[in-house]
């Protein structure tokens, strides 16, 4: 609802929304919210006297939430890199390691400018520093060894096992830094599975969404967005958080470990739900139940049912025959029944014992959903949108990617940023999701691979010059020999 108010908005109205709120909140939830952390934390009186006042700075600009915290970022493809960008997005400072000479395999995956890194990779790894290091050498041992002392997290998204296999086991981690956090993607948790690698649609379809989705004579299809990755991602981001938080407590590190299976599953937690009602009955929300087709033994795909309990579909709007995108979904919402039939020109639904209530509809779901597709083909979708929201009729615009990139309301929330970068030049990338009043968000671009190797070693681990030229030498931080000619 609030997102589709944005997208009508001006940006400089949604700038304006933005202020706004803050000084609400600045003059009312924030205290309240503040006492109730103060419960938690704080168990003396005194303490209350002691709060500090509301920030005086504006939305989102009073430092970065997770400023001081090191990430070790071992991550590549997808679902790791996801993770740490959202670490970096809050202001940890993440150091991506990568093997000399290659790096994150995606650098060179689905490449559209010659010679420069991927979108795939510059999207997923803003906010970050590359450093390049052969974690197999025993001088890469050695920095490694340094870099666990001197982060406080470390990411990975390996194949099960290969971390081990570099020699950088828990016990080794956690005897050389206790405080340290091990955080890892895996395909699949303990099990018979536990060896396996997974790629995003393995994950969709292990995690109950491709079963699900899709319609029900149709086979099972997988979504556009990454719930297996980058959902997954965002599952581990939460936990590395929760562990910072319980390691001022303890002082201890912990080990996290996400599997994209149950990344997916959780996402998909309605389904299961749905499989459970299965049990006492026919699914009476989804559109199969009023035409009378039989539910087997499983929850079967629902096409373009709503989720929850009111009904909805995915109905043509004015163009709908060049355009692919030129559809909303509309919501039957219960409470505003009357001011769809009054749109539409059905007033008569209002009282006809056949469509007045939310029972007497289900069994004519298509019926009534064609009748509100003959009035939604003849506006286009934002019309439908600007009357619909008149009289807080539920819909919403199937947006293309070209629509979203070219809205300036996701330009100025800073969810779609714009980002130079010295060999691609421009190109968006998605900003922060997480909208916080104190914090700030910069979104920097990716780093050239080993762009700040010296940097790190120098500036972070403390290797002097002459230290650091020995490193070099030693093949370490360079890829080898034998690479090169394999490369060429
Ligand atoms: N120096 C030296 N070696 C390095 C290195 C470095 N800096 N960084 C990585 N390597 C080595 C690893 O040690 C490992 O070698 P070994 O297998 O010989 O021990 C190898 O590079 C990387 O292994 P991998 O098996 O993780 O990579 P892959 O391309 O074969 O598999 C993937 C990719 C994603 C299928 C697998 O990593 C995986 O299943 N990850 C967990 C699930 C996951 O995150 N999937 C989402 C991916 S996004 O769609």
């Amino acid at each position: 609802m609030a997102r589709r108010k944005v997208a009508a908005a001006k940006p400089k109205k949604i700038a304006r929304r933005m202020e706004k709120k803050s000084a609400v909140r600045a003059a009312t939830n924030r205290p309240a919210q503040m006492k109730a952390d103060a419960k938690v934390t704080a168990p003396h009186h005194d303490a209350w006297q002691e709060l500090p006042p509301p920030s005086t700075k504006p939305w989102g600009e009073d430092g970065k939430a997770l400023e001081g915290v090191r990430i070790l970022d071992f991550t590549h493809v997808q679902s790791g890199p996801t993770c740490t960008q959202l670490l970096g997005y809050m202001g940890a400072d993440c150091i991506k390691v990568e093997r000399p000479g290659v790096g994150d395999i995606t650098r060179g995956q689905l490449r559209d400018v010659k010679g420069a890194d991927s979108l795939y990779f510059t999207m997923l790894n803003g906010n970050k520093r590359s450093i390049t290091i052969d974690s197999k050498h025993p001088k890469g041992k050695e920095i490694l060894e340094r870099l666990i002392r001197h982060c406080d997290v470390l990411v990975e998204n390996f194949a099960p096992g290969a971390l081990d296999r570099m020699g950088l086991t828990w016990d080794y981690i956690h005897k050389t830094n206790p405080r340290m956090i091990v955080a890892s993607v895996k395909g699949f948790g303990p099990g018979p599975y536990e060896d396996c690698k997974v790629y995003e649609n393995v994950a969709q379809c292990a995690g109950g969404a491709a079963s699900t989705t899709g319609f029900r004579d149709g086979p099972p299809l997988v979504t556009g967005a990454q719930i297996g990755d980058s959902g997954t991602g965002l599952h581990l981001a939460f936990g590395i958080v929760t562990a910072l938080y319980q390691r001022m407590r303890t002082g201890r590190g912990q080990r996290i470990l996400c599997a994209m299976q149950d990344g997916v599953l959780n996402l998909a937690r309605v389904k299961l739900r749905d499989q459970q009602r299965l049990g006492h009955g026919p699914l009476t929300e989804y559109s199969q139940y009023g035409q009378g087709v039989p539910f087997g033994k499983a929850v079967p795909r629902a096409g373009n049912d709503s989720g929850g309990g009111q009904p909805g579909w995915i109905l043509k709007c004015k163009g709908w025959e060049t355009d692919p995108d030129a559809y909303t979904y509309f919501i039957t919402q219960a409470p505003v029944w009357g001011a769809i039939c009054d749109l539409i020109g059905k007033p008569e639904w209002k009282t006809d014992p056949d469509y007045a209530t939310p029972p007497a509809r289900l069994p004519r779901l298509r019926h009534i959903f064609d009748t509100i597709e003959e009035w939604t083909k003849t506006k286009t979708k934002f019309e439908v949108m600007e009357i619909c929201n008149k009289h807080d009729i539920p819909v919403g615009p199937i947006l293309s990617m070209k629509e979203i990139a070219d809205d300036q309301s996701l330009r100025v929330t800073g969810t779609v940023v714009e980002v130079d970068h010295p060999t691609r030049g421009r190109y968006l990338t998605v900003g922060n999701p997480v909208k916080m009043s104190d914090s700030i968000t910069q979104v920097r671009r990716a780093p050239l691979l080993g762009e700040h190797t010296e940097e790190i070693l120098t500036g972070v681990l403390g290797y002097s010059a002459e230290e650091y030229a020995a490193i070099k030498g030693s093949g370490a931080i360079t890829p080898s020999e034998k690479k090169e000619t394999e490369a060429a």
